[in-house]
């Protein structure tokens, strides 16, 4: 996977991306992530890359010009890293707003089936409409509160994609269990040791009975999405086996 971003701060990206399950994606050539500074990108001799909002009002707005051509560039670069064996692929080229579509796993998932994206870092008080209607796919959010530029965003779904992508995670770090994939809040997890400052790992952990702790953990993925994430449930599809516990801690009064 190719993923390009488009931003005022590219030194922003050096440590995240150089630590963890990224950078070894990265060394293992599953991806590469493409920082591409907008400045560059401008074509007067003071290299300005926002003005004054017409109609008057606080803050700046990112100008148009330079967004066009750095995507324009990296397009015509013939797509630098090479052409589809398929031929001509689809480019999603997604703007990090506030006002974009809330990011979920599930638009994780369908993200990460690209062979390359673009992502393009909004900044001050915001983009110039015209980059929204004709040149971006996707506007995306990561959360209902405001951040002060679309890195962090991006850095977020950088993360996301990549852990998807096949050869990313470790055996140990299986994708499946995650909270989310399944719909459900993940499990509570222990290690050593078995008693710590006296609260002791619950006894089912330790029984070596791999049916009834999987019963167990299935049941605590239920019993903390209903407490902390009831909204979740609605858009899980449960087994007969979970309605039944679910049905059981209603009356419980959990
Ligand atoms: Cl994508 N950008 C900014 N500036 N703030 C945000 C965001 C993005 N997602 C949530 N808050």
């Amino acid at each position: 996977m190719h993923i390009h971003i488009l931003t005022l701060f590219p030194n922003m990206f050096t440590a995240p991306f150089s630590e963890s399950i990224v950078k070894r994606a990265i060394d293992r050539g599953l991806v590469e992530i493409a920082i591409h500074n907008i400045r560059d990108y401008t074509s007067d001799r003071h290299h300005v890359v926002d003005d004054s909002p017409y109609g008057g009002g606080p803050g700046m707005v990112l100008k148009p010009e330079p967004l066009f051509e750095a995507v324009t560039a990296i397009k015509g670069a013939g797509w630098e890293f090479g052409h589809s064996e398929k031929g001509e692929f689809e480019l999603p080229v997604i703007l990090l707003t506030p006002q974009g579509r809330l990011f979920d796993q599930r638009a994780a998932e369908g993200l990460s089936k690209y062979e390359e994206v673009i992502l393009i870092c909004g900044h001050y008080e915001g983009v110039d409409e015209r980059v929204r209607e004709h040149l971006v796919t996707d506007e995306i959010s990561i959360g209902d509160y405001v951040l002060s530029g679309g890195e962090l965003a991006a850095m977020v779904v950088v993360d996301s994609l990549v852990r998807q992508l096949p050869g990313a995670l470790g055996s140990e770090e299986a994708v499946g269990e995650d909270s989310h994939s399944s719909g459900l809040l993940e499990y509570p997890q222990y290690t050593r040791p078995q008693s710590f400052r006296g609260w002791e790992v619950p006894e089912i952990l330790l029984s070596g009975n791999h049916a009834e702790i999987a019963r167990w953990r299935r049941e605590q993925s239920l019993r903390r999405t209903i407490r902390r994430r009831p909204d979740l449930l609605e858009r899980t599809a449960l087994n007969d086996e979970e309605r039944g516990l679910l049905a059981q801690m209603e009356r419980e009064e959990y």
